[in-house]
């Protein structure tokens, strides 16, 4: 794919190329904010059946994209699979969230096989048909949550109590908590090669919990290092996509993790200082962000501002433009709109 003439503004800043475009994507653009989701979810019945479902799958996936002028598609799944394809069960609860039969021994850890593969056939299936469909100049996004956030939520057996379960059982068992994330890196290695071998452009590894390894010294240890080995293995066994990483909320350590790694995009969370990072970052990176989701849900002056704020940080950089963390469901779809008119009108 390097060497093919590369149409997608995302596409050419990941590839280190300039674009007049500045690209577009939301994390979670599509999801329950729009009511054309809201109605396949109702007749569907569960989150989980859409997944399962390719054909409903890459009908949401590209909802987004009919009703916003954006540079990606990202296909419509959930880091969950991949507990789900190694035989632990996960119900998403309406109002709860995800709840997730937790590993509470040495010997599930031990024992960890990808036992139930279909569950992330779907995925596949979904990217293959969404590349026939999408708009030629969208690039498609896969994904897959990063070892330490998968590990979060197996060990703690839901998204609650800042994962204290997790944090108590590395600070005890630290050697079977190595062991888990290096099993993790392994079935997520593969998921995100099947991924792109299925047609994904790009894939991101989202870390959404980064900021517990790095609040515990071990953000090197459980989440850099891990991440590189996967980076590593798909970078070897596919030919150009492009990798983007989004460790959550770890401050001042962006720079760090942004040296360490092979990566091709970094996401940025809406609570780091722009100015700062791109200051003290001196190694060629595409960054991604970094609106706050709560100034899309707020609009008008305020939004307008800070994206503004934003495009102008970001003027000499390659820059993607996104959300800080994904659109919440109070969002009204016209302020993307509003949004993607203001940045459009900056780039003429
Ligand atoms: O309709 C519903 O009730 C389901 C809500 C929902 C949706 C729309 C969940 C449950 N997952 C998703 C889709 C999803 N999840 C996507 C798809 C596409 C898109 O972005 O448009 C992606 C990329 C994710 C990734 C994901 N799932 C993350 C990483 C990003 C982040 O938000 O930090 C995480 C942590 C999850 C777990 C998860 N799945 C669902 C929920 C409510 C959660 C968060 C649980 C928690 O810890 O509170």
């Amino acid at each position: 794919m390097k060497n093919k003439i590369i149409t997608s503004s995302l596409i050419k800043l990941l590839a280190g190329k300039e674009s007049q475009r500045t690209p577009i994507w939301f994390m979670r653009q599509a999801g329950r904010y729009l009511p054309e989701y809201r109605k396949i979810r109702k007749e569907a019945g569960s989150f989980l059946n859409i997944c399962m479902d390719y054909n409903l799958a890459t009908e949401i996936t590209l909802q987004p994209a009919k009703r916003f002028d954006l540079d990606a598609v990202i296909v419509f799944s959930d880091i969950l699979t991949i507990p789900m394809a190694l035989d632990r069960e996960v119900e998403f609860k309406e109002k709860e969230g995800p709840i997730i039969n937790r590993i509470t021994s040495l010997k599930e850890i031990r024992e960890l096989e990808c036992k139930k593969i279909n569950f992330l056939e779907p995925v596949y299936k979904t990217i293959h048909k969404v590349k026939t469909e999408k708009p030629m100049n969208c690039a498609l996004i896969g994904f897959s949550g990063a070892p330490f956030t998968l590990a979060c939520y197996l060990l703690q057996g839901s998204g609650k109590e800042g994962f204290k379960k997790c944090v108590d059982f590395f600070r005890k068992e630290e050697d079977y908590f190595l062991k888990l994330l290096e099993k993790l890196e392994e079935f997520i290695s593969i998921h995100l090669i099947n991924q792109i071998k299925s047609g994904a452009d790009v894939v991101q590894i989202f870390d959404s919990h980064a900021h517990i390894a790095l609040a515990n010294n071990k953000l090197r240890e459980y989440c850099i290092n891990p991440v590189r080995k996967i980076i590593k293995k798909v970078k070897n066994e596919t030919e150009g996509a492009y990798i983007i990483c989004f460790p959550r909320n770890i401050g001042s350590k962006y720079t760090e993790y942004i040296a360490s790694l092979d990566l091709d995009g970094i996401s940025l969370d809406h609570n780091i200082n722009r100015k700062e990072l791109i200051k003290n970052n001196n190694k060629e990176v595409c960054y991604q962000g970094n609106l706050s989701p709560e100034t899309l849900v707020e609009g008008g002056k305020k939004m307008e501002e800070e994206v503004k704020s934003i495009i102008s940080d970001f003027s000499k950089e390659r820059h993607i433009f996104n959300l800080g963390h994904g659109v919440l469901k109070e969002t009204n779809p016209d302020n993307i709109l509003e949004l993607i008119k203001i940045i459009r009108s900056l780039e003429k």
